[in-house]
Formats: C-alpha cells, structure tokens, sequence
C-alpha cells in the first residue's frame, strides 16, 4: 500500500527531517510533496538521493496526498491543517495550534498510540511538543508499573528548537564572540551563545513560560491523567541539537532504582545508559544527536523522598521530539486506519 504525502514546512529543520526519516525508515510513500512558502518555491529539498522542487502551498491541492506531515509554524498550520482535512487528507501537526482541542487526539506512539483513531474526528492528528514527548516516553513505563502524582523538571533545550534563524544565531554569536566582534541577539532576548536563558516562549499570568506549560497540558493529556501534577522550568541552552532533561518524579507505590532500570530494558524506544562512573551516562551531542531512541541515565533513589525518582533523560528534539514522533503517528496510522 503506497501513500502519498506532503510535507508542510519542507525547507524549515524538522522538515528537512521529516522527509530525511521518511526515506530512512522506508514509509511507504507514493508520491512526496515538498510544501513551503511563496519564498523558497522552485528552491529544491532532498528526498533520499533525489531532489524535490519547493512547491507553494497557497497553491497545492491537498486532494492529491493522503497524509501531510506539517511543521510551518502554528499560524499557518491554523489556517491550513483544516482545508487540507477538508480535502480529504489526513494532518499530522508538529504545531501547538491544535493540541489542545479536546476532539484533537496528540499522540506519542510509544504512550498512547489507540489515540489516532480519533483523527476521525476532524481529520488532525496533533504531534506533542519536542520536551513533553521524551519525558513520556521515559516515563510511561515508570507510570504503568507504580503510578506517578508528581513531576518536578528542568530542561535543557537546544536551539534547534526555535527553528534554523536560532541555530544561525548561535553559530553567528559564538564565531563574534571566539573574534573579538560585538555580539546581537535577535531570536533570543539575550546573547545564547556561551549563556543559559530561563525562557523558552512567552511568559503567562502565572509566572510560568509558555514551553512550561506546555509540558503540563501535554502530560495531563497523552497520559489520560488530570491529577498528574507536573512543574517545569525549561532553558534555553547554546546546544544545536538535542534536549536533556531532569526529571524529579514522586510515585504512588515505591520503585528502587534497580527496578526502574528493569523496567527500561524492556520498554519501547528507549537506550538505558546508566553506569556509575565518569561519563556513564546519555548527553546530548555525543549520544542522541541524529538518533531515534530516547536515551535515560543517572537513574537513583531521590534521598530526600521516600517516593521520589531522578532520572536524566536527552533525545533529539528535531527527530524524536518532532519528526520522527510525526513519522510514527504517520506509521500506525497508515498500518491500522488508512
Ligand atoms: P520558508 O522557507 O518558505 O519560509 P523553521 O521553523 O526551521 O524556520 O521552518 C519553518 C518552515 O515553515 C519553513 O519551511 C518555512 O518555509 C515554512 N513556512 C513559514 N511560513 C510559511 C507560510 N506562510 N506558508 C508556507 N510555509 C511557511
Ligand atoms: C523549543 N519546544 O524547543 C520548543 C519548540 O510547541 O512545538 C517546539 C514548540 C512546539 O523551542
């Protein structure tokens, strides 16, 4: 069975990715379309050893595809997505636009992949944000196995995560700074490069950023749980590529490290690389950059909780946190649905 896709976004970085795993993974794809903005139509893309010329998606006709796959920002998505459903294709969106609609499943196919039967609904499918995804798919088996009340997380997010201006900003800025040259920060607030800001998106009336909040609608949702109490702090680190995160979780029955880990050799998706000794533990840039798994390490019994976990956990945002979690949503829905 063949199907035919578009790609929303196709020049953006999670785009360029989308179709880099499609190829990868061997989809099914019949014919794949690359969709941008009126900017970089005629511009091309690569699809595995070809090229695919950037088509404008003002102008495509969504009757032509039976899934795309989009990440052009939630603005465009909003305005989009719909008249893409509408024409009969099915929208797996990488934007916040739609997440949080109740008749709008978002699905991390390793935590609750029944949920894209629901793309009934309104033909959309909504891919979670990139720090939510790797903390479910670290915690879902911790969550079957003793239950979790509390989640306490601080992350560590690459730039990537802001699109390919950020990446350019921190290779601009580190070049200025290592030169002697004045720097100016322009996607961030202030200088990334060698700094750490404490904002990822707009703050909320309660004090919290929006990529905070985020992480706790999101869990709350994908985990089917409205008494999960999460609190996140989400940062903004010069890393291009990759989020790391520490999570803190209180569970409901007691689980020692050794069982957790138990737990993790079995569990889908997921790379245990836990040994206590110098660099016996998942970073970013030397493990998870480029990969699929989601790596966890520096698992221990929180001393100061009788119930508590830690836990370090790092994937690739543009793969897993975004592109490849978009393929696999695109996968069970091709396999079961379609
Ligand atoms: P374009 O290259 O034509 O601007 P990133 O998040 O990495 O910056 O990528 C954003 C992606 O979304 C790009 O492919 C970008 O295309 C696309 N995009 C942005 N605005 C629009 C729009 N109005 N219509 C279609 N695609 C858009
Ligand atoms: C970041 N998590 O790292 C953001 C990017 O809701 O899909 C993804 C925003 C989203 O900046």
């Amino acid at each position: 069975k063949k199907v035919d896709v578009a790609v929303v976004g196709a020049t953006g970085a999670v785009g360029e990715a989308m179709l880099e795993i499609l190829h990868q993974r061997q989809f099914p794809v019949g014919k794949v379309y690359a969709l941008a903005s009126e900017r970089s139509a005629g511009s091309t893309v690569s699809f595995g050893n070809k090229s695919i010329i950037v088509e404008d998606l003002a102008e495509f006709d969504f009757s032509k595809v039976q899934v795309g796959l989009f990440s052009p920002g939630a603005s465009v998505s909003a305005e989009y997505a719909p008249k893409a459903a509408a024409a009969g294709c099915v929208v797996i969106d990488n934007t916040s636009q739609f997440r949080y609609d109740d008749d709008i499943p978002l699905v991390v196919p390793e935590v609750n992949p029944e949920a894209v039967a629901d793309y009934k609904n309104r033909g959309i499918i909504a891919n979670p944000n990139c720090s939510t995804i790797q903390m479910m798919v670290a915690l879902k088996p911790i969550y079957d196995a003793v239950g979790i009340t509390r989640i306490n997380v601080c992350t560590y997010q690459a730039v990537s995560g802001s699109g390919k201006p950020a990446m350019d900003e921190l290779a601009k800025q580190t070049a200025d700074l290592l030169n002697g040259r004045p720097v100016k920060a322009e996607v961030y607030p202030k200088q990334i490069a060698f700094n750490v800001l404490p904002q990822i998106d707009v703050f909320m009336d309660n004090g919290y950023t929006k990529e905070e909040m985020k992480m706790v609608w999101e869990t709350r949702k994908i985990m089917g749980d409205e008494s999960i109490q999460v609190n996140p702090t989400a940062v903004r680190v010069p890393v291009f590529f990759g989020h790391s995160e520490a999570i803190h979780i209180e569970t409901r029955d007691k689980i020692t490290a050794e069982q957790c880990k138990a737990l993790y050799e079995k569990a889908d998706g997921i790379v245990l690389l836990d040994e206590r000794k110098d660099g016996g533990y998942p970073t970013a840039v030397t493990e998870s950059s480029g990969q699929d798994p989601v790596f966890v390490g520096r698992i221990r019994e929180d001393i100061s909780h009788e119930k508590g976990l830690d836990l370090w956990v790092v994937a690739d945002n543009v793969r897993k946190g975004a592109a490849l979690n978009s393929v696999q949503i695109a996968e069970v829905l091709v396999e079961k649905y379609l």
